[in-house]
């Protein structure tokens, strides 16, 4: 049993899989998506965060990301990623973080069983060329980023974010490390935890329902109930700041 109440207890053979979103980091001072004031200049995500924005008007979107890096830049983690830190200390290999979240956020909290579900902010990649995304920290405010490789062979391509927009497929890779996680958690005690997600992008918000297949006990932390929250066996509303760091009983 792993409810004693308002705690998770995880025991020897509990495998816990967390699946997180926008809301882990809101107490770290990163807006969310969907919350109230959460969408820079009123665009809706999926005009300045998918290919055909980027095509449309690529400086719009370097503008949307140069400003997410320069809110995210000065953030720090928060009471919740250092919660999700220390329960990977305890498990190792019994525990799998997957997040939405492209803010990096859960790697310096110290969390390293991590899948960047839709990429990371801190990374660029070329929009033609397969050379490998790059660390980069710029807002490139002023001036759209060219590849130079591109340009060396006379292409004109442009840089863009290594995130995953609306439209785009997650890497097959990501995905299939966490379905065989939860295959694995199975053979044991699986327990699926989401924190601070809206529940309605996928097909993050679909590895509710693989867990349930599997057998898994589901568990829900949020500031309110979403869409999917009947989806989950227990719901616990609140802040995950304030929550995950009394929720975990080490059995
Ligand atoms: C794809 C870019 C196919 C990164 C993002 C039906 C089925 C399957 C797919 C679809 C479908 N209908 C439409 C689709 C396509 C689409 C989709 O799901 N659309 C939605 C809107 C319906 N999905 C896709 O396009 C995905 N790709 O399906 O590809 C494919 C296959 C093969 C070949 C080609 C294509 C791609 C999805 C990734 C999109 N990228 N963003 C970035 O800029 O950050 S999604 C964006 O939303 C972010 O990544 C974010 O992480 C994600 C989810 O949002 P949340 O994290 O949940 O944040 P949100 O603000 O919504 O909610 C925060 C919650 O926290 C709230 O509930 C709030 O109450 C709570 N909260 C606030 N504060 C706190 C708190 N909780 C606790 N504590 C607090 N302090």
């Amino acid at each position: 049993m792993h409810d004693d109440g308002d705690h998770l207890v995880l025991h020897g053979d509990t495998w816990l899989c967390v699946l997180t979103g926008a809301g882990v980091s809101a107490e770290s001072g990163i807006a969310t998506f969907r919350d109230a004031g959460g969408l820079w200049e009123g665009h809706r995500a999926e005009q300045v965060a998918s290919p055909e924005g980027f095509a449309d008007d690529p400086e719009l979107v370097w503008r949307f990301y140069g400003a997410r890096r320069r809110q995210a830049g000065g953030c720090s983690p928060n009471r919740g990623h250092a919660a999700l830190a220390a329960v990977e200390q305890r498990l190792g290999e019994r525990f799998l973080l997957a997040t939405q979240n492209v803010d990096g956020l859960h790697a310096v909290a110290g969390n390293r069983r991590l899948v960047e579900l839709h990429g990371n902010l801190w990374r660029t990649r070329c929009s033609a060329c397969d050379r490998p995304a790059f660390e980069d920290r710029s807002d490139h405010e002023g001036a759209l980023p060219r590849c130079e490789p591109c340009a060396a062979v006379g292409r004109d391509a442009l840089l863009r974010p290594d995130i995953v927009w609306f439209g785009e497929a997650l890497d097959p890779a990501d995905l299939a490390r966490v379905t065989a996680f939860l295959d694995e958690g199975a053979r044991h005690h699986l327990v699926f935890l989401a924190v601070g997600t809206s529940g309605v992008v996928y097909p993050a918000a679909g590895l509710v329902g693989e867990a349930r297949a599997r057998g898994a006990d589901t568990w829900l932390v949020n500031a309110e109930a979403p869409e999917n929250a009947r989806r989950f066996g227990r719901f616990l509303a609140g802040k995950s700041g304030e929550i995950l760091p009394r929720l975990f009983v080490f059995d």
